[in-house]
């Protein structure tokens, strides 16, 4: 039997959780008529809010997760909004602390039985607002290097407020890549809500789409800017498989293709590009995972204006840059005895890609993963 590698799975860690309830705007933490915390973090979230618990802070609730869900090793990071709502000053000085939390966190899990394997490994945080001074994100980014228990970053899509194609963050990206560390790319801020209508949809229309549409543009503003031809090496994770960046690849190179500014700013074929990044497995489908392994792995491909059709071939080929995930701790039950919906439904749709075998499916369970962060 192999392992369960877990790579998308959140955290609020209590110095974390502590700030979100001394706050009366979101994002905070508030205690309702019922006298229970509720979480309230998306814009227009309804006042209501969503539970919150010990699943966010309490590493004996992580691991009771993962024994539930036979999840040998979870690759924790913090959850959305981040330090993103802070000062300069406050973002440094929690960025810091919380890297500390996170690295005890992560070296006080037990190790795997009969290995030197721990059970939880962790992505840090930088302090990315407005304002801050690049010198204090790479000293953020110095301390997840020597942490031994980190592997990487956990980032939004607002970089230093421009986005991530602003060039004020090269420095970061130098830094981030010479010390080999991964980043995962997650979204928080959706689009804009005009988009949803006056329909009472609740939180459908923001996550389901809105979260992967941020991913999307997020991670094509920074192909656009041409940092992949200036950090070949850097190793990004996206969430949520990528957003709906592989279906519109082939489009993006052809507004590419019919505009010379970007044409020239760019080495390679946007789809060149999809071969650089690796995709949660945090789809919910089989042909989702068969698609996006599919595209990903053809990417290089176009260069050479050749796209010749090996479908079951490429989506063994793109699984390598695939990883499970579940997105614990949202998405609960309504009961606590239940098995997690999203990740029964996440598991059940690796089994079932055509065309991928055994080995691409312990591959994206648990062997890319491991791989990807160095974890052996
Ligand atoms: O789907 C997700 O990744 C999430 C997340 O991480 N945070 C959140 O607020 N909702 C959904
Ligand atoms: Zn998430």
């Amino acid at each position: 039997m192999t392992l369960l590698v877990d790579v998308h799975t959140h955290v609020y860690l209590p110095r974390y959780a502590s700030w979100l309830r001394s706050r009366s705007v979101a994002p905070r933490i508030l205690v309702n008529e019922a006298g229970e915390e509720r979480l309230l973090i998306l814009e227009n979230e309804t006042n209501v809010g969503r539970p919150v618990g010990p699943s966010y802070w309490d590493i004996n609730a992580k691991l009771s997760f993962m024994d539930q869900h036979g999840i040998d090793i979870s690759v924790v990071s913090f959850a959305n909004p981040w330090l993103d709502f802070l000062s300069p000053p406050d973002a440094e000085s929690l960025a810091r602390d919380l890297n500390v939390d996170l690295e005890e966190y992560c070296a006080t899990s037990p190790s795997l039985p009969s290995s030197s394997l721990k059970r939880i490994y962790g992505l840090g945080l930088l302090p990315l607002v407005p304002g801050i001074p690049v010198s204090s994100v790479l000293e953020a980014v110095s301390q997840i290097a020597k942490a031994p228990h980190l592997r990487g970053l956990i980032m939004g899509t607002k970089g230093l407020g421009k986005g991530l194609d602003d060039d004020a963050l090269n420095p970061v990206w130098k830094a981030i890549e010479e010390n080999g560390l991964v980043v995962f790319l997650h979204p928080h801020y959706g689009v804009d809500p005009s988009a949803w209508g006056e329909k009472e949809n609740g939180h459908v229309l923001p996550l389901a789409l809105g979260f992967p549409f941020e991913t999307t543009t997020a991670i094509t503003r920074f192909i656009l800017s041409g940092a992949f031809d200036r950090f070949p090496s850097i190793r990004i994770l996206l969430a949520h498989s990528g957003g709906t960046l592989p279906q519109l690849s082939s489009r993006l190179a052809s507004c590419i293709d019919h505009d010379p500014v970007v044409a020239s700013r760019l080495k390679h074929d946007a789809r060149f590009y999809l071969g650089k990044l690796w995709f949660d497995a945090v789809a919910y489908g089989p042909e989702e995972l068969a698609f996006v392994s599919e595209i990903i792995s053809r990417a290089g491909r176009y260069e050479s204006g050749s796209t010749n059709t090996k479908s079951l071939a490429d989506r063994k080929e793109g699984s390598k840059r695939m990883l499970f995930g579940t997105d614990h701790p949202f998405f609960p039950p309504l009961s606590s005895s239940e098995k997690w919906k999203s990740v029964v439904e996440n598991l059940e749709a690796i089994d079932a890609v055509a065309g991928w075998g055994t080995n691409e499916r312990e591959g994206v369970r648990a062997g890319n993963a491991l791989t990807f962060f160095g974890i052996q």
